[in-house]
């Protein structure tokens, strides 16, 4: 039995796709999936579903744009609700009414801040080029919502904890920004390293690719790893930025297998 775990899949679903028949995980096997399924990437929807799906064996985990939709599809059933649009959340033309009523809503600043609604396009895009239903946002929002912000088990000895962005102690919790574990778990960036982290662990996340030159998790698309010796705990960073190939060839989608360290890339 092996524990594989990937991250920031952000809508390559094909290339998700291609990674599960590479590494042709068995019923013994588990998946850890640190979040951010959608955005960025073309097949958003198809990640959905398939997510809906998917077996026991995988476990999903919460990211920030996955919270974030979620979000989306609750202000657009607060505006159906509020505005007494009683939308048809089986019809896809009245889905877009709504959204065209909300859209309309953010343009004349109507007196919610509403100007992040929909940051990425992906739920517009969903609606107007999918036939997405407010009914299938909503499961998708509830799904999301239901997600656990970390898993923690023990691997090769260490005490392992997959997040979206990072994790730490309850302790360390004061020394960061963050009042709140949810928060850094699936917003945190740098401060990983300095403050997140546990005696003999390991904390494999992703949310920072490894592809962003001036970032301190910067190692050309590859998977980035750190030892810090004073906690004895590994840092592995697996966003290697898969969504971003077009514009950083250098991007990657990678596969950790956390028993060993083994790092499978889909390209070369
Ligand atoms: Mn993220």
């Amino acid at each position: 039995m092996a524990t594989y775990v990937m991250s920031d899949i952000h809508g390559c679903f094909d290339e998700f796709q291609e990674m599960l028949a590479r590494i042709s995980l068995s019923g013994n096997d588990r998946l850890v999936l640190a979040g951010d399924y959608i955005d960025r990437g073309p097949k958003s929807r198809e990640m959905l579903e398939w997510l809906e799906e998917c077996p026991d064996n995988i476990i999903p985990i919460r990211g920030n744009h996955d919270i974030e939709f979620a979000e989306y599809v609750r202000l657009m059933q607060q505006i159906d609700e509020s505005c007494g649009l009683m939308t048809d959340a089986v019809s896809n033309e009245d889905t877009r009414v709504l959204l065209e009523t909300l859209q309309y809503l953010i343009r004349l600043r109507a007196g919610i801040s509403f100007e992040y609604f929909d940051y990425y396009g992906t739920v517009t895009d969903l609606i107007m080029n999918r036939g997405t239903t407010l009914e299938e946002l909503a499961r998708w929002a509830h799904m999301l919502e239901g997600l656990p912000l970390f898993e923690r088990f023990e691997c090769s000895g260490r005490d392992c904890a997959v997040a979206h962005a990072g994790f730490c102690d309850e302790g360390a919790l004061k020394k960061s920004k963050y009042s709140r574990l949810d928060d850094f778990c699936i917003y945190a960036r740098e401060e990983v390293l300095d403050i997140g982290g546990m005696e003999h662990g390991m904390v494999i996340f992703g949310h920072t690719p490894t592809i962003i030159g001036d970032s301190a998790y910067f190692n050309s698309g590859r998977v980035f790893n750190y030892h810090d010796s004073k906690k004895d705990c590994v840092f592995i960073n697996i966003d290697c930025g898969c969504a971003y190939r077009r514009a950083y060839p250098s991007a990657n989608l990678a596969c950790l297998r956390a028993d060993d360290g083994e790092v499978l890339y889909l390209y070369d």
